[in-house]
């Protein structure tokens, strides 16, 4: 009989926890919304610069959208939508839209 201490097989139980995707929030273009106010709620809602805003409403101007920032799907969610409002309480038809990340 043995007298070594029999080991317990021990099994890798390592939970395979995933990060949760990343949101876009993605800015799209219109024929209406003035480019100023475009720049006033990226600084607004998302903490953009000056500079960064411009960059962000000319590129969505030319190209017809702008990714804007990347975060959890609810951040996003609610940026999203709190700067949609914005646009539609000044009247304009701006829009922000959300997509998971690749
Ligand atoms: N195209 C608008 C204009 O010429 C400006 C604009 C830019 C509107 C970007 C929306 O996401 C936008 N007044």
């Amino acid at each position: 009989m043995s007298t070594a201490t029999p080991t317990k097989p021990r099994t890798a139980t390592r939970a395979k926890v995933e990060r949760p995707k990343l949101h876009k929030v993605i800015l799209l273009n219109d024929d209406y919304t003035p480019r100023e106010f475009v720049v006033r709620v990226l600084k607004a809602e998302f903490r953009l610069t000056e500079d960064q805003s411009y960059r962000v409403m000319i590129t969505a101007h030319r190209k017809g959208s702008c990714v804007v920032a990347v975060f959890p799907r609810d951040v996003a969610e609610t940026k999203a939508a709190r700067a949609t409002d914005a646009g539609k309480a000044a009247g304009f038809p701006l829009q922000f839209t959300t997509e998971p990340e690749a």
